[in-house]
């Protein structure tokens, strides 16, 4: 279900309720640990959808650190690749977290750039069993969305996947201080 689609430039970029293993585009981003070698949640649910040769992959990668990412392909998924971040856990805030959910959103960007990757979507990283508050992720991941578009032109279609209503909502309330409305 889109709630809200807006054009920034080139960009399209739009809020939907959706399970993000569904999706046809050209990466997905996986809400990850350090390890890189699965858990619960969307992690959980990429690695169940894709099959065991993304965990082989992901085993080549040796690991990421919090606020970086690391692409493979996708295997069985629609999406052809998945871009794997590592949110920060919530400590209250005392501890860097907003710098590293933003890193995580901008990697996220640049790696699609640097592949030539022209749709990407996002879940609400840390905002699960990391506890990030989910208002505070919103604001920071689409800004930092719409702040890396400026240096990454070939990324055209970037999707906000959130799987609640509430989330849904949080994210299509803070892309509608950008850009403007479209079909
Ligand atoms: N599609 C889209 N969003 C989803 C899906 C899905 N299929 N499933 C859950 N979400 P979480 P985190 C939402 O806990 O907080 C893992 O064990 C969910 O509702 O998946 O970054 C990793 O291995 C929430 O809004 O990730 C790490 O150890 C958002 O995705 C740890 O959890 C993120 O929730 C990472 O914690």
């Amino acid at each position: 279900m889109t709630l809200s689609a807006r054009q920034i430039g080139k960009a399209r970029l739009e809020a939907i309720v959706a399970d993000i293993t569904t999706l046809r585009v050209d990466a997905i981003v996986n809400a990850a640990n350090s390890s890189l070698l699965g858990g619960g949640g969307v992690d959980g649910a990429i690695h169940r959808a894709a099959g065991p040769e993304l965990l082989a992959e992901c085993r080549t990668l040796k690991g990421c650190k919090t606020g970086d990412a690391k692409i493979t392909k996708g295997y069985r998924l629609p999406a052809r690749h998945v871009i794997h971040a590592v949110g920060p856990i919530w400590h209250g805030g005392t501890q860097n977290e907003d710098a590293l959910l933003a890193s995580c959103y901008r990697r996220g960007i640049e790696l699609c750039q640097a592949h030539g990757l022209g749709s990407v979507a996002f879940p609400a990283i840390s905002t699960g069993v990391y506890h990030f508050p989910p208002d505070r992720a919103a604001a920071i991941a689409v800004k930092t969305v719409v702040d890396a578009l400026t240096a990454a032109s070939g990324v055209t279609h970037v999707t906000f996947c959130c799987f609640s209503a509430a989330s849904g909502q949080l994210h299509a309330a803070e892309l509608a201080n950008f850009g403007s409305p479209c079909a």
